[in-house]
């Protein structure tokens, strides 16, 4: 059985979780940004909750191709106050971002998981970390939100995201943050070509193997409109809700998705079939 140790909790990941993402921008590529608007922020959290989501993930900086960075102050204006309305609902919150500045706020007002695109490489990021009990999610990504789309290039993407992970596992706990606090993800979308991301969704039981429970983030990305035509983020919600259970069934522990209450009963089939209905 693997646990994941965040904050107060230990996750017990022997059924796959969903991680529900909660945007405070305005500008996702997702189309689901609430902006600052507080309360829709709070409304929609509740919803994701609601529906099913064992961990909430608040981002209020965009992470969508080209977008431009946020600032760290307007970034924990925009958290803090979502933070501390849902911090006690009894489900890990998990703040998305890559600033130290940010990651202390955050785990300061309860955030148990920090979800790192960057995985903890901006300089005092593993510092942070490392003093409290937050778990976190080092995610792979080739280049830089602004530019990573323009030409990624890899010799063989899965032996490079998997000698990535590996690398920012061995930093993790060099720094004194345990491995059982760690998530994995290979970065869907995040420096990659469309078959990039269909070799590391066809061999992600290799990244699994490393032995780090694995997170994987397709929800409603250019990897699926560009097979089934769907051009805005709501429609390509049955495809992502099949990339979830295929991810899921070549390793992934935790999705991260925005429709929650289909991902849940997709979820539900699968585990059924793989751990029988008693
Ligand atoms: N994808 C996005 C953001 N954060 N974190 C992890 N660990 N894995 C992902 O695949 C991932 C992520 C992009 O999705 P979204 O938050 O919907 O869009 P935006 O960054 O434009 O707000």
């Amino acid at each position: 059985m693997t646990t994941l140790y965040c904050g107060p909790y230990a996750l017990t990941l022997d059924r796959p979780l969903i991680m529900g993402v909660v945007n405070l921008t305005s500008d996702s590529f997702s189309g689901d940004g609430v902006g600052s608007d507080v309360r829709a922020a709070i409304a929609h959290a509740e919803a994701q909750r609601a529906a099913g989501a064992d961990i909430l993930d608040l981002g209020a900086e965009s992470s969508r191709p080209g977008a431009p960075p946020a600032r760290a102050e307007e970034e924990i204006r925009r958290l803090l106050p979502v933070l501390g309305a849902v911090r006690d609902w009894g489900v890990p919150v998990s703040v998305d971002t890559t600033k130290p500045k940010v990651m202390r706020a955050a785990i300061d007002a309860g955030a148990a998981l920090i979800n790192d695109i960057a995985a903890l490489r901006a300089p005092g990021a593993l510092e942070v970390v490392a003093r409290g009990e937050a778990g976190v999610c080092l995610m792979h990504m080739q280049g830089e939100p602004r530019t990573m789309q323009d030409a990624p290039q890899y010799d063989d993407v899965v032996a490079e995201v998997h000698a990535f992970l590996v690398g920012r596992v061995l930093a993790c706990v060099a720094a004194g943050i345990a491995q059982s606090r760690l998530l994995i993800d290979p970065g869907f979308g995040f420096g990659k070509t469309l078959q990039h991301n269909y070799a590391l969704l066809r061999e992600l039981d290799r990244i699994a193997q490393i032995g780090v429970p694995v997170l994987a983030g397709l929800s409603r990305k250019s990897m699926l409109g560009a097979v089934t035509g769907r051009e805005n983020g709501l429609a390509r919600m049955p495809a992502s809700v099949a990339a979830a259970v295929l991810a899921v069934e070549r390793g992934a522990r935790i999705v991260r998705v925005h429709d929650v209450a289909a991902t849940r009963d997709a979820l539900a089939v699968w585990n059924a079939m793989e751990r029988g209905t008693e």
